[in-house]
């Protein structure tokens, strides 16, 4: 955010994206309202601030219209939060607790995912502002090498646990762990790259991902307001779940299941891949080659979120916890469940039963594609 004037953090660039000033308060409110008024028993600081920031009641496209919290009155009250934050933190044992929200320090787990999940939503806004230049850019990530090898790779026929284990922080919806049977499929061993998707594009007359603009006969990337020509070795990102569908298709393959996606994804190594906003795009598709999970997948994690065939439901015995409105209001046929991870997503927030989830139509999100095959 340090780059960034006051009005470009209270300025609407989409509809169906916050103020990066709304973002920033409900970080805070909501490290407030679980660490400090639930953990710590204090009073809220500023009694009308929990509305003003609750993601359910205020949708989207009206943030900005609320008195929330801007310039240096935002940035002190986001201080003053962690400071009683760390305040409260100190009094407590988090050890040998049996109550399931401190026990492990789980309730700092989440307000850690939640605080990171908004880091990567505030990027995708980043994408829209004409000149962002990242504070950091770790370049290697751009020449990681590019390894040989099949079209596709083989997952077996079985038994596959699905899910995260009793122990240790994980959100609700990936609970319980359970067994899922799985037939034998082939799964591209890379996401799918701009050039296929582009061959596709120049087949069929589909509509192209968002950040895509013709210049003459190529085409040219416009995140940041930069226009890049394409570069066809980079995985395929900001696509919706239609388009990647349609995409499966037309390759004579289909999209994963998220069962199938996390089977593959076993062996996965999240700290050898293109994630944590490390080098502010992907890796080449086939980098991290030294790190492919059992299968022989790589960037199974990073890079792109990969869109499945499955709707966002609740797993066998699933039970809310610490509150429905992080996954159970959502489930539903009206969602599809991405996987894996993206270059914007913190490191702390990805595993492989993770489960994230969109709308169909969906594009400002780093979404791309993997396909798989029947055997
Ligand atoms: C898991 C990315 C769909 O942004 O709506 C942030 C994450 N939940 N604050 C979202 C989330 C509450 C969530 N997604
Ligand atoms: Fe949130």
């Amino acid at each position: 955010m340090e780059p960034l004037a006051d009005d470009q953090l209270n300025r609407v660039y989409s509809p169906i994206l916050s103020p990066l000033a709304w973002d920033l308060g409900h970080i805070a409110n909501f490290e407030e309202l679980w660490l400090v008024q639930r953990v710590g028993g204090l009073e809220p600081m500023r009694g009308e601030l929990g509305r003003l920031y609750d993601a359910i009641e205020n949708p989207r496209k009206i943030r900005n219209e609320l008195p929330i919290l801007r310039g240096d009155e935002l940035r002190s009250y986001m201080a003053e939060v962690r400071e009683r934050t760390l305040e409260v933190l100190s009094g407590i044992e988090l050890s040998y607790a049996d109550d399931p929200l401190l026990a492990g320090g789980f309730i700092y787990e989440m307000l850690l995912a939640h605080e990171h999940q908004h880091n990567e939503t505030m990027l995708q806004l980043l994408q829209m502002v004409d000149g962002y230049e990242p504070v950091r850019v770790d370049e290697s990530v751009a020449a990681e090498p590019v390894s040989e090898g099949p079209e596709m790779v083989t997952v077996e026929a079985g038994e596959y646990e699905i899910g995260a284990d009793a122990g240790g922080f994980a959100y609700d919806n990936e609970r319980p762990r359970h067994t899922v049977e799985l037939q034998a499929f082939e799964i591209d061993r890379t996401p799918v790259t701009n050039a296929a998707f582009a061959e596709f594009v120049a087949d069929t007359g589909a509509e192209p991902p968002m950040y895509w603009e013709r210049d003459g006969g190529r085409w040219v990337t416009t995140q940041f307001g930069d226009r890049r020509p394409l570069d066809p070795a980079l995985p395929v990102v900001h696509v919706d779940w239609n388009k990647a569908d349609a995409f499966a298709r037309w390759a004579g393959k289909r999209l994963p299941t998220e069962f199938e996606w996390e089977a593959a994804a076993t062996g996965a190594d999240r700290d050898r891949a293109n994630l944590d906003q490390l080098g502010f795009g992907c890796a080449p598709a086939g980098a991290y080659g030294d790190a492919p999970s059992d299968c022989g997948a790589v960037q199974m994690l990073g890079d792109v979120w990969e869109w499945t065939s499955s709707d966002f439901l609740a797993y066998p015995g699933f039970a809310a916890f610490p509150y429905p409105e992080y996954s159970e209001v959502f489930f539903g046929d009206e969602y599809k469940v991405l996987r894996g991870g993206a270059w914007a997503t913190r490191t702390s927030v990805i595993r492989n039963s993770f489960r994230n989830w969109d709308l169909p139509q969906r594009s400002q999100i780093f979404s791309g594609i993997r396909c798989v095959r029947d055997l």
